[in-house]
């Protein structure tokens, strides 16, 4: 049986193929896009594009995290993010996270029809848990370190894969301990967040190692620093890169790819959902 997330509004994500997650982010600063969709008008416009585009899902989010970012009040990320989920659900069913780390942004976003939570600190700040726990939403808890102004700081690990696994087998274990269903889990290594280029590489090569804690695994690698140190391109050029790394990360087992560009991994996955299909036909007729 293929992994399933099921909203407290009854809407389903069965991850049975890799799920695209569609970026709106209602920042002025973040690092490849922000203040481009900040208006709440044009977050929406930008929304239905990527809805349109073959989004599966739909991550909004007003707080930039990049390395360096300044942090929001909560007020603030809810003036940002509460609008454009409020029109979207005025016109369509999708499935919409909310990437914050905020119990207050997360009450009032699952009040208006949010589905999932997506949390870059994994539901660590004060009530964060309790608000999943209460309404048991689904919930992507990622591997970080620090907080953005400093987190590139505590880039330093003896074992990577086995450090960012056994952080996030202990944040599912307590959020199972407080009372969230396991089957609401989703993991994430965190690319970028306190991690160095020879980091992510290796958290990238060894994906199993994270899936074979049993869970559905999300990644976010879309115009990250990583493949601007490989490839030498700016942000801004950075989609060819973008949609290679992704479909890889597919190719390893990942269940939901959060990217800028949903057209064009949209095509990708395209190509290698049809090789995928032929295998497993031939797999059965032999
Ligand atoms: N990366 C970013 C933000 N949220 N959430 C998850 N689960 N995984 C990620 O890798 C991840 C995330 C950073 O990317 P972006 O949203 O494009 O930039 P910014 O934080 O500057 O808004």
């Amino acid at each position: 049986m293929p992994p399933r997330l099921i909203s407290p509004h009854g809407r389903q994500l069965v991850l049975d193929r890799p799920h695209i997650m569609g970026i709106v982010n209602l920042t002025p600063d973040s690092f490849s896009d922000g203040g481009r969709h900040a208006a709440p008008e044009q977050g929406v416009a930008h929304a239905l594009q990527l809805l349109d585009d073959g989004a599966d899902l739909l991550d909004l989010g007003g707080e930039s995290t990049r390395p360096g970012a300044a942090p929001v009040s909560a007020q603030e990320e809810m003036d940002r993010v509460l609008p454009v989920l409020q029109a979207l659900r005025d016109r369509t069913d999708c499935f919409v996270s909310i990437d914050t780390s905020s119990p207050e942004v997360m009450t009032e976003a699952i009040r208006l029809g949010a589905d999932m939570i997506n949390d870059v600190r994994a539901l660590s700040r004060p009530g964060a848990l309790a608000v999943a726990v209460a309404h048991q939403v689904p919930v992507c808890l990622m591997h970080a370190r620090g907080e953005p102004a400093n987190m590139q700081q505590q880039a330093d690990y003896a074992d990577v894969v086995a450090e960012v696994r056994n952080y996030l087998r202990q944040q599912a274990q307590r959020c199972i301990s407080a009372g969230l269903d396991a089957g609401h889990l989703v993991l994430d290594p965190g690319f970028g967040f306190a991690k160095h280029l020879p980091h992510n590489l290796q958290l990238l090569a060894d994906l199993q190692s994270l899936l074979d804690l049993g869970y559905p695994l999300l990644v976010g690698m879309s115009r990250k620093r990583m493949l601007g140190d490989l490839t030498g391109r700016p942000v801004d050029q950075r989609l060819v890169a973008s949609v290679t790394a992704h479909l890889l990360a597919a190719q390893l087992g990942a269940h939901i790819l959060r990217v800028h560009d949903v057209a064009a991994m949209r095509d990708a996955l395209k190509i290698w959902q049809a090789v995928m299909a032929v295998q497993t036909s031939q797999k059965e007729a032999s």
